[in-house]
């Protein structure tokens, strides 16, 4: 994987790069849409590529190992053959995941043991187990095995967490020496910032993350329910610390407005699941912002669901329309929701890009996160 840093706003830490795989280019900062059981929930691939248009998705580890697990993965020849997407794909370590499962999980330092949430079997995963998977599924960039801790959390465990992450970031990387590409093309490899809502323990894990030398750098641990400024203030903690030559994904971050700020801070990649999740439940992210379109007001709004037409969707249907799929609880509402709402992402992250190379990007910032604050 290469690189190239093409431009740094001089009045924030705004980076617009070029990330080259051998699936393709990313052009940043990117926002990836979540695939995490290998479908970008309700929308084709035909779609996603052509009305989309992502450099990147997202892939889940524990779910691609729970369901089909990497058997059907390696027999298809890969993540990428197997859903039919030939650009580049990011896959989660689980760590995240694991963390969520609460109750059904026990995190040792050899590794995290847990139930599946789908038939309450048993499952290990350890660095190593995690690293074999990651190769099978076959995704461009894979993550490092991580502990996401919770909000809030004391400084004690926050500690112990980081130090388990860090060695476990050691035990993940002397893996991936011993272990072959599963498939033809190569993979990189971002090892995860840890350390909570703490500044000293932030600037640390940055210190040894940046210290291991890996492809790309990630931040975990933020947007997990700390108030904004907070993610903010870690944010800017840990990109003054990262090299300025790679690659930065802050994971599962955000809302448009999380995510221009975070831009705005020097990040160059991130996920969510906020675009399709809440598409889902009938919420539109707008440029002017959000809508609820199962509010009665749109009940008689003959109007295109977006005059900027980031997508055919915004001007193919009206907002009545689509209030009407979701009081009938038609597939299709939330179909033409999930579009909408990935199409905005992408046009914002985009435009974002224009702005850092035509030199304007902290006045264009502003005025979007002041116009984006609203419900309408
Ligand atoms: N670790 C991993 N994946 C993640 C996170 C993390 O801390 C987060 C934090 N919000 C999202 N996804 N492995």
């Amino acid at each position: 994987m290469t690189f190239d840093l093409l431009h740094t706003d001089p009045e924030t830490q705004a980076r617009a790069g070029k990330i080259q795989t051998d699936h393709g280019s990313i052009e940043t900062p990117i926002f990836m849409p979540v695939g995490t059981q290998a479908t970008v929930k309700a929308v084709h691939q035909r779609e996603l590529r052509e009305d989309i248009n992502p450099d990147i998705i997202l892939g889940n580890t524990y779910h691609l190992y729970l369901r089909p697990h990497t058997d059907i993965l390696k027999k298809a020849g890969g993540i990428h053959k197997f859903m039919n997407w030939d650009r580049n794909i990011l896959t989660d370590s689980g760590g995240y995941q694991v963390y969520s499962l609460a109750n059904n999980r026990k995190i040792t330092e050899e590794g995290v043991k847990f139930k599946s949430h789908i038939d309450g079997s048993m499952h290990w995963f350890t660095p190593e187990t995690v690293m074999q998977i990651e190769r099978d599924i076959g995704a461009d960039i894979i993550m490092a095995f991580d502990e996401c801790t919770p909000y809030p959390c004391d400084y004690g465990y926050a500690k112990d967490s980081m130090h388990m992450t860090h060695r476990w970031l050691d035990r993940c990387m002397n893996a991936l020496k011993e272990m072959p590409y599963t498939y033809d093309y190569s993979q990189s490899f971002f090892p995860i910032i840890q350390g909570s809502t703490y500044k000293d323990l932030r600037k640390q894990s940055a210190e040894y993350i940046a210290g291991v030398n890996a492809d790309g750098n990630a931040i975990g641990g933020l947007s997990v329910g700390e108030p904004a400024e907070e993610m903010y203030a870690m944010t800017e903690v840990v990109t003054a610390v990262l090299p300025h030559e790679k690659p930065r994904y802050l994971m599962g971050v955000g809302t448009p407005i999380n995510i221009l700020e975070n831009i705005a801070l020097g990040i160059d990649m991130f996920d969510c699941v906020m675009p399709t999740r809440n598409a889902r439940n009938g919420m539109l992210f707008t440029a002017h912002g959000t809508i609820n379109i199962k509010n009665k007001k749109w009940e008689d709004d003959f109007s295109a669901i977006d005059e900027a037409n980031y997508t055919w969707v915004d001007t193919e249907y009206s907002k009545a329309y689509l209030k009407h799929l979701f009081k009938v609880n038609e597939f299709l509402g939330r179909q033409i929701a999930t579009i909408h709402n990935l199409g905005f992402y992408l046009w914002l992250v985009r435009e974002a890009r224009k702005h850092i190379l035509a030199g304007d990007f902290k006045s264009w910032k502003n005025m979007m996160v002041k116009q984006m604050d609203k419900r309408l």
